[in-house]
C-alpha cells in the first residue's frame, strides 16, 4: 500500500511538473504504469504435493500454516493442473509454454543433455524481455550439458543458456546421482583433485553399492534405487569421486531457501522472477532432525512440514523487505502423490486417514485424476482477493498469462499450448480452459469441461502396480463425469459413443495441432 502511495505521488509530481518548463537538470522520478504491472514473480514448484497435501485442501495429519495462509488470501484453485502426472514434462511445460509431448519429454536420468536447447523461449527468457532478472533455485531435472556432461568442468548448455540468471541447482532428483549441488555453470565445492564420474549404466569408483552392501543402508530400496550409496542411501545410477562437493539431504531446506533468499536480497529493487524449485517431498525424504515427529505420518508428512517451513521463510523475507504488495506468487506441484516411490520409508504405513489426492483416484504416474491435479495457489496481496475458484486452469498458462501481464507479445511459434488465462489467474474470472490435455507417461487424455476422456490403448508401464496406484491404464477407452463422479468409478464410454468419437477427435485436433 505504501508503495502504491508513493508511487502514485511521484506520478502525481510528474504529472505537475511535465506542465512547467523544466531545465535540463531536473531529474523526475517517474514510474511508468507499465512498471507497476511488473510485479515480482515467485513460482513456488513443489515435487510430488498431492492435492490433498496440504491444510487448506483437506489434510489430516499434517499442518501447513505458511501455505494455507497464501491459500486462504489468495485464490485457492480446486482444479489446477500440472500438464503431466512426472516431474520432466510439467517442468517442460511450466517454462516452455508447451506439452512435453511434442518433444519426447520423460523422466530423464542424472546424466542426461539439456532438454530445452539455447534458443527455445522459456518463462524465462520472456520475462527477461520485460526487464526481470531471473533466478532458478532447487530441483532442475530438465537435463544439464550437452551429451556428454564432464562435471568437474563449465557444465553447459543449462538453465543460464535458456534464459535465467542465476541458477543453483539439485541436477536431477535426490534420488539420481550426482548428489552434487551445481551453481551456475560449476559443481559447488569440487576439488579438481577428486574428479566426478557419472555412469548410468555400471559401477565406476569404490563407494558401496545397495546392491552389494545393503546393511549400510538406512532404508531398503528397491533395485531401480540400489547403486551408488550416498549419506546412507542407495540412488539411482553410479558415482565416485566429488567427496568434498556431496550434498547431505538433511541440509536441503536450509541450502535452498537460504540461495533464494539470497537472490531475492540482491534482486529486490527490480522486477525479479525466481522459480523455487523443491526436492521436498520426492523421495527419499530425509526432513532435517529439527521436523521429526512434526507430523503423524512419518518422514513423508515431516517433509511437507519442512516444505511448509521453507516456504514461510521465503514469505517471510518478501513481506519484510516491503515486496509483498509488489509480488505475484505462484504455489503448485510438479504432479500428484505417491507414497511408496523406491524406499521403504514406511509413508505407507503411518499414512492414517490422511488421502495424499484428496477426493481423486490416481496418483503420481496415473491416467486419473490425481496424476496433475495439484493444489494451486495465486497471492498477490492488494492484487489478488480472497477466492476458491473451481476454473480449470494449467500451469502451460502461466506463460502467456505472465506475457499479458508484463506486455511482452508472444510470437506465432512460441508456447503454442499456452493460452492467456491472466483474468482467471487474477480472480478476476472463474471461467478457465474448455479443454486441457493430461499426459502421463506419454499417454493423454482430455478434459472437456466436467468431462474426463481416457482413451484406451495397450500401454501398462509395470512398475504401477509396486506403487500401490490405481493408474488407469486400461485398453478400453474411459469416459467419466466428473461433475457426478469425482473419483473416476463409473465409466461412462459405453453408453456416450458420440461423446466418445468427438472427444478422441478433439485429442487428434490438439496433439497434431494446437487447441
Ligand atoms: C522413476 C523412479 C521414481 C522416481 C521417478 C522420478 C520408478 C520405478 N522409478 O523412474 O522413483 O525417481 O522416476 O520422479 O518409477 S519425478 O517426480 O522426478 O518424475
Ligand atoms: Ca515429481
Amino acid at each position: 500500500m505504501i508503495k502504491k502511495q508513493l508511487i502514485a505521488a511521484s506520478l502525481a509530481l510528474s504529472t505537475a511538473l511535465s506542465g512547467c518548463s523544466q531545465s535540463e537538470d531536473v531529474t523526475v522520478p517517474t514510474v511508468t504504469h507499465e512498471e507497476n504491472k511488473k510485479p515480482n514473480v515467485v513460482i513456488f514448484y513443489i515435487d510430488d504435493l498431492g492435492w490433498g497435501d496440504l491444510g487448506s485442501y483437506g489434510a489430516t495429519g499434517v499442518e501447513t500454516p505458511a501455505i494455507d495462509r497464501i491459500a486462504d488470501n489468495g485464490i485457492r484453485f480446486t482444479d489446477g493442473h500440472s500438464s503431466a502426472a512426472t516431474c520432466t514434462p510439467s517442468r517442460y511445460s511450466l517454462l516452455t509454454g508447451e506439452h512435453g509431448f511434442r518433444s519426447q519429454a520423460k523422466i530423464l536420468k542424472g546424466d542426461a543433455p539439456a532438454l530445452i536447447q539455447p534458443g527455445k523461449a522459456t518463462l524465462a527468457s520472456m520475462l527477461k524481455k520485460a526487464g526481470y532478472t531471473t533466478g532458478v533455485v532447487g530441483k532442475w531435472h530438465l537435463g544439464l550439458g550437452d551429451g556428454n556432461v564432464d562435471w568437474n568442468a563449465d557444465i553447459k548448455p543449462g538453465p543460464l543458456e535458456i534464459g535465467f540468471d542465476y541458477s543453483f541447482l539439485l541436477p536431477a532428483t535426490g534420488d539420481r546421482v550426482p548428489t552434487v549441488y551445481v551453481e551456475n555453470h560449476n559443481v559447488v565445492n569440487l576439488d579438481q583433485a577428486d574428479p566426478i564420474q557419472v555412469n548410468y549404466r555400471g559401477k565406476v569408483g569404490d563407494r558401496p553399492t545397495g546392491y552389494e552392501n545393503p546393511e549400510l543402508l538406512r532404508f531398503w530400496a528397491d533395485p531401480q534405487h540400489n547403486e551408488t550409496i550416498v549419506n546412507g542411501v542407495s540412488r539411482i545410477g553410479h558415482m565416485a569421486g566429488g567427496e568434498s562437493a556431496l550434498w547431505k539431504d538433511e541440509d536441503f531446506a536450509q541450502v535452498f531457501t537460504d540461495k533464494a533468499i539470497e537472490f531475492i536480497r540482491a534482486n529486490k529493487d527490480n522486477p525479479f522472477f525466481l522459480f523455487k524449485s523443491y526436492h521436498d517431498i520426492h523421495v527419499p525424504r530425509l526432513p532435517h532432525p529439527q521436523f521429526e515427529g512434526k507430523s503423524t505420518m512419518g518422514v513423508r508428512g515431516d517433509a511437507i512440514v519442512q516444505m511448509d517451513w521453507m516456504t514461510g521463510r521465503v514469505i517471510d523475507e518478501i513481506e519484510n523487505l516491503g515486496l509483498a504488495e509488489n509480488t505475484l506468487i505462484i504455489f503448485t506441484s510438479d504432479n500428484g502423490p505417491v507414497l511408496f516411490d523406491g524406499y521403504r520409508d514406511s509413508a505407507i504405513e503411518l499414512l492414517g486417514e490422511h488421502k495424499p489426492a484428496g477426493p481423486f483416484s490416481g496418483g503420481k504416474y496415473s491416467r486419473l485424476e490425481a496424476g496433475t491435479r495439484v493444489p494451486t495457489i495465486a497471492y498477490w496481496p492488494g492484487t489478488i482477493k480472497p477466492l476458491v475458484s473451481d476454473a480449470l486452469v494449467s500451469q502451460m498458462d502461466i506463460y502467456a498469462s505472465l506475457a499479458k501481464l508484463v506486455g511482452v507479445e508472444v510470437p506465432e511459434g512460441e508456447a503454442v499450448d499456452s493460452l492467456d488465462q491472466l483474468a482467471v489467474w487474477l480472480g478476476e474470472s472463474t471461467e478457465g480452459r474448455t479443454d486441457l490435455l493430461e499426459e502421463s507417461l506419454g499417454n493423454v487424455a482430455l478434459r472437456h469441461h466436467n468431462y474426463k476422456f481416457i482413451p484406451g490403448n495397450d500401454s501398462k508401464p509395470r512398475f504401477i502396480k509396486a506403487k500401490k496406484i490405481r493408474g488407469g491404464y486400461q485398453s478400453d477407452d474411459q469416459l467419466y463425469d466428473l461433475d457426478q463422479d469425482i473419483g473416476e468409478h463409473n465409466n461412462i464410454a459405453a453408453e456416450n459413443p458420440e461423446l466418445v468419437e468427438q472427444f478422441r477427435t478433439r485429442i487428434a485436433e490438439i496433439t497434431q495441432g494446437s487447441y
